[in-house]
């Protein structure tokens, strides 16, 4: 690698560019006066200047737009007629490059997408580039604990919390400009289980640490989001009873909001996990969730506050030998009857699938019966059930699919990512969410490329018609430059690797087969008798879940056409099948091959893949540097080596069931 660099700043750790013709327009700064957020959007352009081309560019404050004949340099500022809703226009014009927007949030948006440029070498004469964000909330959840822990953490502890207080500190800063250089605007830093302490977050306790983060985050357009107990009123506020139609209750919530409120104006609201996996909610008072949700609406609305509730509810306490109870079902049960009684200040936040966060699920079918409620689709970039940041599996495809998906819930716009982002119902615009994979790692997220996921994420949010190619190449010229080798070896590694994970591990959308409670690692049985809905129903002859009109049903919450297509086992895309149906070994699939030579043959091939991501790796050895390429290499051998294991498990578990030999001959066990 050409230079020293401190790459703890991820994709914001700027390289010197030696030669770049464009540095000119940053030798001066126009600014637009009294604005925070402009102001932290020229510091991030005169801190990359600095730092790319010894440029300190002089910041000049001015009244409001550029005067007439205004000399050559940059110029930031707010245009009622600019685009909206963080959206900005960047543009190049007579040797002045204009960032101009309706709102502040966009001028830090645009120097931001500048700076990407820039990191790219890309030319910025003539530049004429206009981005508006598809998503009014594009949050990041965070589930760390006041403990310093991380629930599903994999890159160190948290940087938010530790002995029971708020972490304020450079990291916290570094924080805010790397999530917001990607356009996040919500942050919620608490786990969604809230217990103990956590519980307190919304006392005088704290009161003055969030006043700080808040600010922090405020300067770079985040709004603070905090995850609440729904049975704080007994908790923290000793009354006998948490019961949202109880008057006292009520009382006690306006007063704690006030309170909140009074040190956090802008605080963005709440994230509410309420009757799920043992978390108190309304159920325990005959109450429904919209009750409960619109109980607490109530509270924040006098400061333009939000409750963000959560859709992820189900039996966890099933039977295995119940065959009819289906978890996938139960956000649909629970939810699709309250549509339309939700305070307008409630979103819904429904996980991508029916499940949780598999490597394969079909989309959520709430997604398209919901149609007057608002909703944030929440997907998860900590990989709890995808490798866990030690193995690479870049999600972003997953995503696309998951966005572009057909709801058919109208004649047009009816994709999930028309829902979220409003185009689909208007008045019930949302956002999309994901489970944050940071920590306290000085890379941040533990495996340097699981950074292409966090990075992802936060464009993808921006700008759902992104491809998850295009992201994957802006993310890797700006952590590593504009090498052309670099980038087609790690974009290639990139895009293979969430195929490969699923290749490896459990076949065709039947999920789970991991090792309970730490989910990694294969164990096909591992779910299959325990309480938690996780089955795969595998005998002798076949396996799957029947979830079409014969079985859960679960095929019918779709609207149509797509309720037909999974009902329909010669209909029902491929890769969900055993998700649907349950399958014998000797089904033919559409290449003609059986569907157990298709775990076999899926199964060698995902460990292939890992094979040729490490070759691409080695290929760029000296091209990288060599405390990332050691890091990353070290966890693409662990990656081949569990990814046989998975192989081999599986494998011989199926033939072992089947008694059916491999066409091909391989070494099972
Ligand atoms: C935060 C899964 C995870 C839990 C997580 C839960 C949720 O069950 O394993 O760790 O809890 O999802 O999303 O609430």
């Amino acid at each position: 690698m050409e230079e020293q660099m401190d790459y703890s700043m991820a994709w914001l750790s700027y390289r010197k560019i030696p030669w770049y013709p464009d540095r000119e327009y940053f030798r001066k700064i126009y600014v637009q006066e009294n604005e925070a957020v402009i102001h932290t959007a020229a510091k991030e352009l005169s801190r990359a200047a600095e730092a790319m081309f010894d440029e300190s560019p002089q910041i000049i404050t001015i009244l409001k737009e550029a005067p007439e004949n205004s000399s050559a340099g940059i110029y930031l500022y707010t245009d009622k007629n600019g685009p909206g809703n963080g959206g900005y226009h960047l543009y190049e014009e007579g040797g002045r490059l204009t960032i101009t927007a309706e709102e502040p949030s966009g001028i830090l948006y645009g120097c931001f997408a500048l700076i990407r440029k820039v990191q790219r070498q890309q030319p910025l004469k003539n530049l004429d580039y206009k981005e508006v964000p598809d998503n009014p909330l594009r949050m990041l959840n965070h589930w760390d604990n006041m403990d310093g822990s991380i629930e599903r953490g994999y890159s160190g502890d948290s940087f938010f919390f530790k002995n029971q207080e708020l972490l304020i500190n450079e990291r916290t800063a570094d924080y805010a400009r790397l999530v917001s250089s990607i356009g996040i605007n919500g942050v919620v830093i608490n786990n969604v289980n809230v217990k103990e302490n956590a519980t307190k977050l919304i006392s005088e306790d704290y009161a003055e640490d969030l006043k700080q983060l808040a600010m922090i985050f405020r300067n770079y357009g985040i709004s603070l989001y905090l995850s609440l107990n729904f049975a704080a009123p007994m908790e923290l506020g000793g009354l006998d009873t948490a019961d949202p139609e109880a008057a006292e209750v009520r009382d006690w919530w306006e007063k704690q909001m006030k309170q909140v409120y009074a040190s956090v104006p802008d605080l963005g609201g709440f994230l509410v996990k309420a009757d799920s996996e043992g978390r108190p909610g309304p159920f325990t008072y005959q109450r429904t969730h919209a009750q409960g949700a619109n109980m607490l609406a109530k509270a924040v609305k006098p400061y333009g506050g939000v409750i963000i509730w959560r859709c992820f509810v189900y039996n966890c306490t099933q039977d295995w030998r119940d065959r009819k109870t289906d978890r996938a079902r139960s956000a649909y049960d629970s939810f699709s009857p309250l549509d339309g009684q939700f305070e307008d200040n409630v979103i819904l936040q429904i996980k991508n699938g029916p499940m949780d966060f598999q490597v394969r699920e079909p989309v959520s079918s709430l997604f398209g019966a919901l149609q007057r409620t608002r909703q944030i689709l929440e997907v998860q970039i900590a990989q709890e059930y995808t490798g866990q940041q030690r193995h690479v599996c870049y999600l972003i495809p997953e995503f696309k699919e998951i966005l572009e998906f057909h709801t058919c819930c109208t004649k047009e716009r009816d994709t999930v990512a028309d829902i979220i982002s409003g185009r689909a119902f208007p008045q019930f615009a949302g956002g999309i969410t994901a489970v944050a994979n940071t920590g306290s790692d000085t890379n941040w997220t533990g495996h340097d490329l699981a950074a292409a996921n966090w990075f992802g994420f936060g464009r993808l949010a921006f700008s759902t018609s992104l491809s998850a190619g295009e992201i994957a190449e802006e993310w890797c010229e700006c952590t590593f430059g504009p090498d052309k080798e670099i980038t087609e070896a790690v974009c290639r590694i990139l895009m293979m690797s969430w195929p490969a994970y699923e290749k490896y591990t459990s076949p065709l959308g039947i999920g789970w087969m991991v090792n309970p409670h730490n989910h990694y690692g294969p164990n096909v049985d591992g779910y299959e008798y325990d309480r938690w809905g996780t089955y795969h129903r595998a005998d002798h002859y076949g396996l799957g879940v029947e979830r079409g009109s014969k079985g859960t049903g679960y095929a019918q919450t779709y609207l149509e056409a797509n309720a037909s297509m999974y009902e329909t086992i010669e209909d029902c895309p491929e890769e969900l099948l055993l998700f649907f149906h349950y399958v014998p070994y000797t089904y033919r699939l559409k290449n003609g091959k059986t569907l157990i030579q298709h775990i076999y043959d899926t199964h060698f091939e995902g460990v292939e893949d890992v094979q040729k991501m490490i070759a691409l790796w080695n290929g760029i050895r000296e091209r990288i540097p060599e405390d990332i390429f050691m890091r990353v290499s070290e966890r693409l051998e662990h990656q081949l080596e569990h990814a046989k294991e998975w192989r081999d498990q599986i494998n011989t578990y199926f033939y072992r069931k089947s008694f059916i030999e491999d066409e091909k001959g391989r070494k099972i066990y």
